[in-house]
């Protein structure tokens, strides 16, 4: 019996992840008068910046887009640099939580081990690591897009005699780097940043690089606090924030801009130049983002793009071989086909003698040793710390390393071993009243995250509000439904680069996970008119009972 458990508690709705989907969720919730609890695995809130402490962890969405839009929250929150920092982060969520006083609904250090349909309650049971037993009638997972570390099984990684960490189990204390010799495999936007950091203080710097990854200049900027400037601020906010949100609704990305309506080769090539030229100097996502409309359907189109970055690219690296390593002449993948990351100094630094690249598709890594790490050519780099910016088992990673057993008793991890699943990227036929927010097949990977958070917490809550008031206490996805959004989902994909890409976009990050899209890549306008068609048709593709 669950009650004989230590800890058990009874809910309407258990939410699970404290990161923007899980607060947004439960503030949202609330004025329904339903029972509502978080279960957070970190000790504080904040989810992906809660876990990313890595030197240099920093956001790459512009500050005033990568907020919650409720004026309550931003009329008395000042960002003071243009892409915050991990610990601006994390006093932001503090805020946040101070504003809608949040937390007193949240159990932190909470992990979910495993989730089980009871049928003949119509309820889920949730256990947690610590043995805690929650039944709740639904239940909405928001625990992450790139939640789930993944390390690569090196041969020896238990010899190793040094410190290693993954970049989002950084320790809370964190590492001081100075003087040590540090190894960084991976340049994904941890990789990246982490190596910029360490590029600064460390005796020596080894870069392991399997695939060139074109990084856009972030191109920073501090944003003056003193208190005249605040005033003039917030009057500034209170006129354009509004229209600002609003527009980001009507983008792809659910972010303040789109790319124009001008395909590439329908301008003269000194037009392009000179556009692509003003984009690169705006820099943040602005050359990958906000170019031509075809940039990421056409070829031709996106390798005009890519050579323009790559010219840019290769006059910042003194050495030739490198250069050509770090931006070669044909991209491995389509450009921003697999994610863009911004840098502040990254090709800089491999002009300084502290720094090394390795270019793993040339030289692959062996082993891991007492004191470093051997490649294939019998070379031993010797280290003090490995830093693995690996990535992660990303979109459906988080729901997956849960344990949960539908009405059918197999798992979700089962249902997905070969291929995706999703209705509207929300729910997934056989889990009963189990929805998943920024999961798969929504926008997700190509969605700024608050905006995604807002957009289907919002919707959720209507349907938890449709169900209270009609008296429904089982909703579950129609498997055509589910298949016909698959169908959708995979049908823009072909239209797109992203289809030939390989990245966590699309699984093929992780060996032997499905090549399989996660993202909805249709654009955030086009993915809401289809869930709200679908609610106003009494959510048709849902049973409901
Ligand atoms: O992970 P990644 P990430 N041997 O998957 C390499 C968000 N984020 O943590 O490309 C050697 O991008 C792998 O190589 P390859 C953001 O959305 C945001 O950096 O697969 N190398 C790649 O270089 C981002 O996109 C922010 O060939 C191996 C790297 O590890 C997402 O999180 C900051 C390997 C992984 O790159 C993930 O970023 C940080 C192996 N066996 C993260 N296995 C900001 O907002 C993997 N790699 C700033």
């Amino acid at each position: 019996m669950p009650s004989a458990s230590p800890f058990y508690a009874e809910l309407d709705i258990l939410i699970i992840g404290a990161g923007f989907s899980g607060l947004y969720s439960l503030h949202t919730l609330r004025p329904l008068g339903l029972k509502v609890k978080v279960l957070e695995a970190g000790s504080d809130i904040g989810g992906v910046w809660y876990w990313n402490r890595y030197p240099g962890a920093r956001v790459d969405t512009s500050s005033e887009c990568y907020q919650f839009s409720l004026s309550s929250i931003w009329k008395d929150w000042h960002w003071n640099e243009k892409f915050p920092g991990q610990s601006s982060m994390h006093s932001y969520f503090h805020h946040v939580d101070k504003t809608l006083d949040l937390k007193k609904d949240i159990w932190l250090n909470t992990r979910v081990k495993s989730a089980e349909w009871e049928d003949c309650e119509k309820k889920w049971i949730i256990i947690t690591e610590d043995g805690k037993v929650v039944r709740t009638r639904f239940f909405i997972i928001c625990a992450g897009v790139n939640t789930e570390p993944y390390i690569p099984k090196f041969d020896g990684m238990e010899t190793f005699k040094g410190v290693w960490h993954h970049t989002a189990r950084w320790p809370r204390n964190g590492l001081n780097l100075t003087g040590k010799r540090v190894a960084v495999v991976g340049t994904g936007a941890s990789g990246v940043q982490v190596a910029q950091e360490a590029a600064a203080c460390a005796s020596k710097l080894t870069i392991f690089q399997r695939t060139s990854n074109p990084c856009l200049p972030m191109r920073q900027q501090k944003i003056n606090t003193c208190a005249a400037e605040l005033e003039e601020h917030r009057k500034l906010k209170a006129e354009l924030y509004p229209v600002m949100f609003r527009r980001m609704l009507q983008t792809p990305g659910g972010l303040a801009y789109m790319s124009v309506p001008q395909a590439t080769f329908s301008v003269t090539p000194e037009e392009r130049r000179l556009f692509y030229e003003q984009l690169y100097a705006m820099g943040g996502v602005a050359l990958w983002l906000w170019g031509y409309s075809d940039a990421l359907t056409n070829r031709a189109a996106n390798d005009e793009v890519y050579a323009f970055w790559r010219s840019k690219t290769l006059s910042r690296i003194k050495d030739p071989k490198v250069a050509e390593k770090l931006a070669p002449a044909v991209p491995p993948n389509a450009f921003g086909a697999k994610r863009i990351s911004l840098e502040q100094n990254f090709y800089e630094i491999f002009n300084q003698d502290n720094v090394e690249l390795v270019d793993l598709t040339e030289i692959p890594i062996e082993r891991i040793t007492e004191s470093g790490i051997v490649t294939k050519d019998g070379v031993e780099h010797e280290i003090d710390v490995l830093v693995m910016a690996t990535g992660f088992d990303s979109i459906t990673g988080s729901i997956t390393s849960i344990d949960i057993k539908g009405k059918e008793g197999i798992s979700v991890r089962e249902k997905w071993s070969k291929a995706t699943y999703t209705y509207l990227g929300l729910a997934t036929s056989g889990f009963p009243n189990m929805f998943f927010a920024n999961g798969p097949q929504a926008p997700t990977g190509l969605c700024n995250g608050p905006t995604c958070a807002e957009l289907q917490g919002d919707w959720l809550a209507d349907l938890m509000k449709y169900a209270q008031s009609n008296q429904i206490d089982y909703i579950e996805a129609r498997p055509e439904a589910e298949e016909a959004w698959r169908q959708l989902v995979v049908g823009i994909n072909s239209m797109t680069l992203f289809a030939e890409s390989k990245s966590w976009y699309n699984g093929a990050n992780i060996p032997g996970k499905p090549f399989d899209p996660l993202s909805f890549v249709g654009g955030v306008p086009f993915y809401m008119e289809k869930c709200k068609e679908a609610a106003e048709k009494n959510y048709e593709g849902f049973m409901l009972e």
